[in-house]
């Protein structure tokens, strides 16, 4: 995983296209990191981390890469849209190789902009999207399942555990109750779906709420009741002022927010939950004159971690030497860190921590 690809999802008029645009922009104020649009619904942004900065002064590192997020602003989204509605099917393939959703939700208020399901009812439109997603889960493994079916006429075993899991997996999804997530996440495993279901995928919601945050309190319990039964975090935000902000100077906005009362603004906010939601910590690499975050699955090992750098350092791995980054900051440099034992040597299985400093050292 390059980047950490990230689909938002949500009922029209919701904000997602504000909310894509003041990620966006945001992130390209966050470094001296060419923000990129690959299509104009595209735009992959670098995961805000103080801790990068620090490193690269301390490491007299230049050139310094963040790690990145990939956001998809996701459309045609509508009540209907598994049968075809909106722009139907054609979202779906758009959301299935995401790795987790940001499931926007409206609770601001504005005369001007109309309520494609009446008005403000934050769980009645989340519950509309999540049947829209329940509703293609059901159509792709009813699709599989006659295929899986199939397949195990012929009697192999590994065959029939499949058409079973897959069945298992509808009668869950198909259910009356809320999914049990960590049941279906275990049969789907079983199943080599060739993406994952979307209801399955992590998921967290941002409530818009507007210029009035506190206007929008009273929306907030409900929709944080139906997030926490499916296990989902909460972001609450303002799309339309944290894309206004974006445009500005980072000086200025900062004074705005701070104004505002906005602590932190939704990017950073949203690729900590991702990360989080998906189990991902953060190293740091540094070589020569290049300091570099990388985000890797909690519990991976030195060599893996090479990996995610170059497949050649993987397999060519001979050391590790691994600094933590706050020891890195209390002794300022390697050199001082190697003398003041916080450097250590590792080997492949060592299993790295988050803000790890990491110098790999490998045979070509
Ligand atoms: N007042 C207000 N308007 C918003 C907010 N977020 C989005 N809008 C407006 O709502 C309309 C729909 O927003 P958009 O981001 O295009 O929704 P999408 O259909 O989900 O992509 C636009 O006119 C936005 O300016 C908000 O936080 N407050
Ligand atoms: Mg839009």
């Amino acid at each position: 995983m390059s980047s950490l690809k990230v689909g938002i999802v949500g009922l029209p008029n919701a904000g997602k296209t504000t909310l894509f645009n003041a990620l966006s922009r945001c992130g390209a104020l966050v470094a001296d990191y060419p923000f990129t649009t690959v299509e104009p619904n595209v735009g992959v942004v670098p995961v805000p981390d103080p801790r990068l900065d620090r490193v690269a002064d301390l490491a007299g590192c230049d050139r310094r890469v963040p790690a990145t997020v990939s956001f998809v602003d996701i459309a045609g989204l509508v009540e209907g849209a598994s049968k075809g509605e909106g722009l139907g099917n054609k979202f779906l393939a758009n959301i299935r190789e995401v790795d987790a959703l940001v499931h926007v939700v409206r609770a601001f208020e504005a005369g001007g902009v109309a309520h494609v399901t009446g008005g403000i009812d934050p769980v009645r439109d989340a519950e509309l999207i999540e049947t829209e997603l329940l509703l293609a889960d059901l159509e792709i493994l009813g699709r599989e399942i006659s295929k899986a079916r199939q397949a195990a006429k012929s009697g192999a075993r590994d065959k029939t555990a499949r058409a079973e899991a897959l069945a298992g997996l509808e009668e869950l999804i198909g259910g009356e109750c809320l999914i049990d997530r960590d049941r279906a996440l275990k049969l789907q495993a079983n199943c080599t779906l060739e993406t994952g279901l979307l209801s399955l995928k992590p998921t967290m919601v941002v409530l818009n709420v507007g210029e009035s945050p506190g206007g929008a309190a009273k929306h907030e319990a409900g929709i944080r009741e139906w997030a926490a039964e499916r296990g989902f975090p909460v972001l609450v935000a303002n799309a339309e002022t944290e894309a206004e902000l974006a445009e500005l100077e980072p000086e200025e906005a900062a004074e705005f927010e701070a104004e505002m009362g906005i602590e932190e603004e939704s990017l950073a906010r949203i690729a900590r939950a991702g990360f989080e939601l998906l189990g991902l910590i953060t190293f740091f690499s540094i070589d020569s004159n290049e300091c570099r975050s990388w985000p890797i699955p909690e519990g991976s090992s030195a060599a893996s971690a090479a990996g995610r750098i170059h497949t050649d350092f993987e397999k060519g791995f001979v050391k590790a030497e691994v600094v933590h980054q706050d020891d890195f900051v209390r002794c300022g440099s390697f050199h001082a860190a190697r003398d003041g034992g916080a450097l250590r040597v590792e080997g492949r299985e060592y299993v790295v921590h988050d803000g790890d400093v990491i110098h790999f050292k490998f045979a070509t």
